[in-house]
């Protein structure tokens, strides 16, 4: 492959819904530039682009894929993105590196939510954004709908820029607005056919619209279209690049990738009218301690992000980045300012799914990847040492579901904690931690699927394949009323004996203060040297409960009277008379079980909000606002952190996938009365397996 310059070089996004059609416009838009000799079709598994036996099995693509080719004299580098919505990761960091993107729609579904989602964050990017109505030959399509969904969501913005000729099964072919050109399928290949007399009106009608839009960007290209009626293709590329660089323009296309029809269409405009890297800043980044964003530009500074990390068995790690500014040849030096190390590109490589194609350099906006680097993580930004430039990291969304792993040995357990980092490198929505109270590995991702494509990952790269167990509630004990006794522990047996006397007082705490321990002792009646050994003792009875085996907390202890025997007496003998009495205190003080709440802050489109703050109820939840912002309302919350496993799958399932929510910590509150006999003996039961393991 040749090398391209910044002027001729394409980085489009296409993102959407699952299902749409994406992978097959990426699949079709390979077979159209002659780099495959059939159209891979992902039912039957045979796709260049989801190659990953993952995505063959369940025949949707799971990570985001590269797609370099040539086509019309540019080099046009395709991102493939999952539409699922557990997937998002691999969305929002390919469209990160984009310089536009392409929004699929199914013509039999239109502007689903979850399209609106992924609209919402091109938005909220500020990147240029296309629209590809796909699936025109199916029986439900009706592309009218969809494109008056895609003007509403874009302001009347949005201008078709092919024609379709007849839907469902009178589907036929897609005509070129600007070109005047038609194009049918003849056996999968493209083939040009004439203008059909029904259409020609409305295209003739839409091509001297899209003729003064762009005659509108400046005064002097209205003049001479008012003159002459006509724009040359230079000026109409120019105009029309920038419009859609602005976003006052969203090209809209049409199509039946299933067919390859209009995906040739879609290709022209990709390379001829949309807009190079030069028109589209980079994200923002700190250069200088000033805050910016840089022109992607070949003679500027180098600058350089990681948005991509995956695991080749030949390779290693194979890390993609994107070259914001600046020039790179195989062999420079590049400085990770995230991990002040310097790294060395070696072989530099365009990327077409799984296979590499090595280049000796590449220019501002391109997208490449390179392997052998030791400190790069993804989101990390590469530049000069002595001009130092970072970017932003990426936006990933947070993980919202969480799983403990379980596995049966210390081998298997080692196996797990390697292959999860391995994962959470190429993942940023993985993550994992170690619940030290119950000694369990606790993964959290962005719902069941990808927990499950997790699990599966690593079963087949590194051989462990753990049980997926509901993560424990740290639950909490304390006491609700004071008591005071003794603790008493004596031992004759023959010889040295054991000997520890003390009288504590417990007393409530207010809840947060955790634990308190006074020395009241007077007159030496205990000796100083065995009052630690009074509290270690109590600390250690807290540790393990009373009620169900739960720490306890928000108390305060108080040594105030004892004996000792100048022999007998040890560290040992108080630590045991403490921990007696403590427990035997504790049945007069009125034990409680305490369970974490939450913040929960859910957003739902309004229509959803009845159902959703209903579940909120019967999870015992208790609503402390709600806001109405747009179209979507924001429920704030506080729920029992016991009633949110597996939320994030029910919420999605409320709300047709549109619902998400974000959670943290509170504090700790009463468990009901009626729930505690149930909690104490399933921990109980919870134990006793344990101990017969
Ligand atoms: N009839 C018809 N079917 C299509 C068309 N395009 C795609 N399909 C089918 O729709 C299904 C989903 O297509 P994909 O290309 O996998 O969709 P996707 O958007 O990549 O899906 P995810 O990767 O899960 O997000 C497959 O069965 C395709 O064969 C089309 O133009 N017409
Ligand atoms: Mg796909």
């Amino acid at each position: 492959m040749k090398v391209y310059k910044t002027e001729n070089l394409r980085n489009v996004c296409l993102l959407g819904d699952k299902g749409v059609g994406k992978t097959t416009i990426a699949e079709a838009a390979l077979f159209t530039a002659k780099l495959t000799t059939r159209l891979g079709k992902v039912d039957e598994g045979n796709t260049v682009v989801d190659y990953d036996q993952q995505e063959i099995d369940r025949k949707q693509t799971l990570t985001s894929k590269m797609l370099a080719f040539e086509w019309e004299g540019c080099k046009l580098n395709l991102l493939d993105t999952p539409g699922y919505a557990d997937f998002i990761g691999e969305s929002q960091a390919a469209l990160w590196v984009a310089d536009s993107a392409c929004i699929v729609i199914d013509a039999g579904r239109h502007m689903t939510i979850g399209t609106k989602k992924y609209k919402d964050l091109v938005s909220a990017l500020g990147k240029p954004c296309s629209f590809f109505i796909n699936r025109l030959d199916s029986t439900r399509a009706d592309w009218d709908t969809s494109l008056s969904q895609i003007k509403n969501a874009t302001n009347n913005r949005a201008v078709l820029f092919t024609y379709p000729c007849g839907q469902g099964e009178g589907f036929t072919g897609v005509v070129d607005v600007l070109e005047m050109k038609a194009y049918k399928a003849v056996d999968g290949a493209v083939a040009e056919m004439p203008i059909p007399d029904d259409v020609k009106d409305e295209v003739c009608a839409l091509r001297t619209f899209l003729l003064e839009t762009a005659a509108e960007t400046n005064e002097a290209l209205m003049n001479k279209y008012l003159e002459t009626g006509e724009l040359s293709r230079d000026e109409l590329k120019t105009a029309l690049s920038q419009g859609i660089a602005n976003r006052d323009l969203f090209p809209v296309f049409v199509g039946s990738a299933g067919q390859n029809v209009g995906v040739n269409l879609l290709l022209n405009h990709v390379a001829n009218v949309f807009p190079s890297p030069f028109l589209v800043p980079t994200p923002n980044c700190k250069k200088d301690d000033q805050d910016t964003r840089l022109k992607q530009d070949s003679s500027g500074p180098l600058a350089l992000q990681v948005f991509k990390i995956t695991a080749d068995p030949g390779l290693g790690e194979v890390f993609y980045m994107k070259l914001f500014s600046g020039h790179l040849a195989a062999g420079d030096d590049m400085y990770n300012i995230s991990k002040n190390a310097i790294e060395r590109a070696g072989h530099l490589f365009v990327m077409r799914a799984k296979d590499r194609i090595e280049v000796p350099e590449v220019f501002a906006g391109d997208i490449f990847a390179t392997a052998r680097l030791k400190t790069v993580a993804i989101g990390n930004s590469l530049c000069d040492k002595k001009n130092q430039i970072q970017f932003d990291p990426i936006n990933f969304s947070k993980p919202a579901i969480s799983f403990a792993l379980l596995v049966h040995s210390r081998q298997e357990q080692d196996k797990l904690s390697m292959g999860v980092s391995k994962l959470m490198t190429t993942d940023p929505t993985f993550r994992m931690h170690i619940d030290q109270e119950f000694a369990e590995t606790i993964v959290s991702g962005m719902g069941e699927q990808h927990i499950d494509v997790m699990i599966d990952r690593l079963h087949q790269r590194y051989g462990v394949k753990p049980e997926l167990g509901k993560p424990h509630i740290p639950y909490r004990e304390t006491i609700t009323k004071k008591a005071d006794g003794q603790g008493k522990y004596k031992k004759q047996t023959g010889g040295h004996g054991q000997y520890g006397d003390c009288w504590l007082k417990l007393e409530p705490l207010p809840r947060g203060t955790g634990f308190e321990f006074e020395d009241g002792v007077v007159g030496g009646v205990i000796p100083n040297k065995f009052i630690p050994s009074v509290e270690k003792g109590v600390r250690e009875a807290c540790k393990q409960g009373f009620l169900a085996g739960y720490h306890i907390e928000d108390i305060k202890v108080e040594v105030f009277d004892g004996s000792y025997h100048d022999v007998d007496s040890s560290d040992l003998a108080f630590q045991v008379a403490a921990s007696l009495g403590f427990k035997k205190i504790m049945e007069q003080c009125g034990p409680i079980l305490l369970e974490p709440i939450n913040n929960v802050e859910v957003v739902v489109p309004s229509e959803y909000v009845g159902d959703v703050t209903n579940d909120i109820s019967s999870r015992r939840g208790r609503i402390q606002a709600m806001e109405h912002e747009g179209d979507v309302d924001i429920i704030k919350t506080q729920v029992p952190e016991a009633e949110l496993y597996k939320y994030s799958t029910s919420l999605r399932s409320m709300t047709s996938g549109a619902g998400t929510y974000t959670m943290e910590f509170s504090h700790y509150d009463v468990v009901p009365p009626h729930l505690v006999a149930k909690i104490v003996e399933e921990t109980k039961k919870e134990k006793a397996a344990k101990e017969n393991k």
